[in-house]
């Protein structure tokens, strides 16, 4: 396929992907894999802009790291994403080597009424060498961008990330070599000064930095192998170019062991989060990963508290857009609770909850149930030996809302009763299994 026609089969999918929502708590996106996931708020919503991890079609890259474009999404509420397709393409970078796959981790700016995206790709040509950071720029935080026909000079390595200080004056961080930070001219797309390696950073191999500026700090955040894997680690101070002072641990390694991890922190309507990733929809292959958020919260003095990544994540789940996935929970039983995937053959189908114990239960946070139009659950089952199941609300105030009476099947099953109690504003919701024998649950939706 030319070049042409490439750029016009990119730009096809781009007209199907773009306007489909897809819904999350953790990992946010369902419909695809999103790694590098950093977050910037514009024109008031959330910007999502993740590297695109795909499964190689190359031998190369069978077991590495392999991405030959990005999507952009957005959300007005960190939980319903509009993915609004490709953004940049490595087959529309003059000057990325082809087939290369290597549209790694990437940032996006506003600057001066225009959208900045910065990537790091492998250039092709007389340039091949490592890797190179390229500017595309739009009108619009969605797109279309266009890219810079050359890469940025004196700029080698991965991972860039921009700071916009108060007085307008930008910085590029990047890393590769060492951590480096350079000035960024007001043009956005050279640098200005000699690049220069960030300061009081511990010893052992970094990456991804994310640097943002609050109550008059720089946090100089990245991703540190402390160990053997890597957990995002953060320095401060006083100047967007340091030195630092490291500080410590933000997130600890991933209880997975995805071997990556790469973030970003921002604040969105008065509550800061924390963008990062695992490899929940790839459990055996970690270069496939997952965009996740949690909360992040900052003592007084400005230091910020260890984030303990949850399945919930963040946002308030509607009871009647789509179903409730119980098995994203907030709290589980010590015992009896398993999570397993719906189907193995496709594992973006997602999880479902596997009790094996009487009396086990798992809490769902955050349920909004509007001025109480909800008449009816319906909860989608599987349990050869039947049972009984019940739903409640456990905050605002404790009750039974519904008893599911589970008939023995060996096949999934959907099972649909009336509210014991009429249910309006937010809820926290607990499903318990009453009875002996194993039951499975997918999903409750209510309307
Ligand atoms: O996504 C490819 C690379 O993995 C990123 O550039 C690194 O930060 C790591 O997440």
């Amino acid at each position: 396929m030319n070049k042409i026609n490439r750029m016009r089969r990119s730009f096809f999918i781009l007209f199907i992907v773009s306007c489909m929502t897809v819904v999350g708590q953790n990992p946010i996106i369902s419909n695809q894999f999103t790694a590098d996931p950093t977050a910037r708020v514009f024109e008031g919503k959330v910007y999502l802009y993740p590297s695109h991890d795909i499964p190689s079609p190359i031998d190369r890259l069978k077991e590495w790291f392999c991405m030959e474009d990005y999507h952009v999404f957005s959300s007005e509420d960190l939980v319903n994403w509009q993915d609004h397709g490709v953004i940049v393409s490595q087959e529309n970078v003059p000057w990325v080597a082809p087939e290369s796959y290597s549209m790694w981790a990437p940032d996006c700016v506003y600057y001066n009424g225009k959208y900045y995206f910065y990537f790091p790709s492998a250039p092709g040509g007389e340039q091949r060498r490592g890797f190179a950071i390229g500017v595309a720029t739009s009108d619009k935080p969605y797109g279309p961008f266009t890219p810079e026909a050359n890469p940025m000079e004196g700029v080698t390595g991965i991972d860039p990330c921009v700071l916009i200080d108060d007085d307008g004056q930008a910085y590029i961080y990047w890393s590769g070599r060492g951590m480096s930070v350079a000035k960024l001219k007001k043009n956005l797309l050279e640098i200005e000064d000699e690049p220069q390696q960030i300061e009081g950073l511990p010893e052992g191999f970094k990456e991804g930095p994310f640097v943002f500026k609050r109550n008059g700090i720089y946090y100089y955040t990245f991703p540190w192998v402390r160990d053997k894997t890597e957990v995002l680690a953060y320095a401060t101070g006083d100047n967007p170019k340091g030195p630092f002072t490291f500080q410590g641990v933000i997130m600890d390694e991933s209880p997975v062991e995805c071997w990556t991890n790469h973030h970003s922190i921002m604040e969105y309507n008065g509550q800061w989060y924390l963008f990062y990733h695992h490899n929940d929809y790839s459990p055996s292959f970690d270069k496939n990963r997952s965009a996740r958020i949690d909360s992040i919260f900052f003592n007084p003095d400005g230091t910020i508290q260890k984030v303990i990544p949850t399945l919930r994540g963040v946002g308030i789940t509607s009871a009647t857009a789509k179903p409730v996935q119980f098995d994203r929970y907030s709290a589980i039983s010590s015992s009896g609770v398993a999570i397993d995937f719906v189907n193995n053959d496709n594992l973006f189908e997602g999880w479902k909850l596997i009790f094996n114990e009487k009396n086990s239960w798992a809490r769902y946070n955050r349920v909004d149930f509007g001025n109480g139009n909800a008449k009816k659950a319906k909860i989608r089952v599987f349990s050869k030996a039947g049972g009984n199941v019940s739903l409640s609300s456990i905050l605002p105030d404790s009750k039974t809302i519904a008893m599911f009476n589970v008939s023995e099947k060996n096949d999934w099953q959907e099972i649909s009763v009336t509210l014991n109690n009429k249910l309006e504003g937010i809820h926290d919701l607990q499903l318990t299994l009453l009875s002996e024998g194993e039951l499975q649950v997918d999903w409750i939706s209510f309307e």
